[in-house]
């Protein structure tokens, strides 16, 4: 067997060519592609560069051989070009290329189609015809997409993240995972494909995760969220499909089969994401970054200092804070920033569909139940803020800062400590939401709510 060769970015990559079936996905999650026609390492076969056509990184060729790659190409641009069956050469120049700085990096604006176009690699031994699609140019009208998983326990506002992200084109809802939470992971669920079904996004997968939290037992939210998780309207039974896969298995595969780092929306407590790391922990290589509504830099909604999807699982927020992918907060302190004013409803209900409908009266159940526990009517939108922190950074200012989970206090159990003025001396581990643009907040909202008809 010939000597592997290793190729690493930052610590964070580590490919070796004659193990490939674990290890070529964190290539791919880097941005490195060997072109499909030679994709037989996804497949358990051996891959080796002595016969690869293209490698690829960050939409940038490489390295090249002969042939059609013209045609199979198209859409690429070309770094340095070096022969793609000089390994030696061909690290080289994937080094450089993984050096430089992301800014002078293409932004990807067109997805990978597979080899000629397939969504599959194909048997081997064929060849691509030379006359394989090229991809569309590229639209700079059209705004490029992020792929996203939500994992999340609807519950209201969670609907309502739902819902953006399926009518805002600049997120591509790769999943919708369920965790315990706001009612049982069965009701979690339910509630998912209920809105799934409502927003006819009929190919967006629905799976349910973990029952109950690491440690302890669950704490549902039915006093603000009802008996069914999602009270105040009555719904059909859902067109959309529970998947028999655990939520887990559904991320990781999402996570292997992408050819781009996945962003993940966590809007409920982070059972799923600290169990996906504990049984995937190559998984964290393959996810850009992680949004999540959860905490507060000042005081708590459950407890005094504690917000709700924290203090439900707090030994899974910690495990994930201390996974070390980029993690972004959006806490109570900007959530807050987003009140579902009567101004607000009457825009909701002016949109004039059955789906404004049915989320105007969501709502109203829940301003009702807001009013009567915190005699706040005008209850805030919390989950659909950290959708709005991906699909357009610039709605939700974050600075940087020290995040700790509080495991123990008597009294702050599920709090996050956030070091705002930096007195710990601490190093920032985490992006920290602080101030939510809500009137462009609110348009995007309607935007969306209107392109779903
Ligand atoms: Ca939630």
């Amino acid at each position: 067997m010939r000597r592997a060769e290793t190729w690493r970015d930052k610590g964070r990559l580590h490919f070796t060519h004659y193990r490939p079936e674990q290890s070529w996905s964190a290539v791919r999650a880097a941005g490195v592609i060997v072109h499909p026609t030679v994709d037989h390492g996804a497949h358990g076969e051996p891959f080796s560069l002595s016969v690869a056509q293209a490698v690829i990184c960050h939409r940038r060729i490489v390295a090249s051989d002969s042939g059609n790659l013209p045609a199979l190409l198209a859409g690429y641009s070309a770094a340095e070009i070096v022969p793609a069956g000089d390994a030696r050469a061909v690290t080289g120049a994937l080094r450089r290329a993984l050096d430089a700085p992301r800014s002078s990096r293409p932004r990807p604006t067109w997805r990978w189609p597979g080899a000629c176009g397939s969504p599959s690699p194909p048997p081997a031994g064929s060849t691509c015809p030379s006359t394989a699609p090229s991809p569309p140019p590229p639209d700079p009208e059209v705004p490029v997409s992020t792929p996203i998983i939500l994992d999340c326990d609807p519950g209201h506002d969670d609907a309502m993240a739902i819902l953006l992200a399926v009518g805002d084109p600049r997120v591509e809802l790769k999943a919708v995972t369920t965790s315990a939470g706001n009612q049982t992971v069965e009701k979690t669920a339910m509630n998912a494909r209920r809105m799934c079904s409502l927003a006819r996004a009929f190919d967006v997968p629905v799976a349910a995760g973990y029952p109950k939290p690491l440690t302890g037992t669950l704490l549902i939210g039915d006093d603000v969220h009802g008996e069914t998780g999602l009270d105040g309207w009555e719904f059909p039974e859902p067109e959309v499909p529970l998947q028999s896969a655990h939520a887990v298995d559904l991320i990781h595969d999402l996570l292997v089969d992408s050819p781009e780092p996945i962003t993940l929306v966590v809007t409920g407590p982070q059972t799923n994401i600290a169990g996906l790391f504990a049984r995937h922990p190559d998984d964290r290589a393959r996810i850009k970054e992680i949004v999540c509504m959860g905490g507060a830099t000042h005081r708590g909604n459950t407890t005094p200092y504690a917000e709700y999807n924290i203090l439900v699982d707090p030994e899974a927020a910690h495990e994930v804070l201390a996974s070390g992918v980029p993690i972004t907060y959006c806490g109570l302190n900007v959530t807050h920033q987003a009140p579902v004013t009567s101004e607000v409803m009457q825009r909701i209900l002016d949109v004039g569909t059955h789906i404004s409908k049915v989320s105007a009266s969501l709502l109203g159940f829940r301003s009702s139940t807001y009013d009567q526990i915190w005699d706040l009517p005008d209850a805030p939108l919390h989950d659909p803020v950290a959708i709005a922190r991906v699909l357009d950074p610039t709605l939700v200012d974050c600075v940087e800062a020290p995040v700790s989970i509080e495991l123990r206090g008597e009294f702050t159990r599920g709090a996050t400590v956030v070091d705002l003025y930096g007195v710990t001396g601490r190093t920032p581990n985490a992006k920290v939401a602080t101030h939510l643009d809500t009137e462009r907040f609110w348009d995007v909202f309607m935007k969306a709510l209107t392109a779903l008809g």
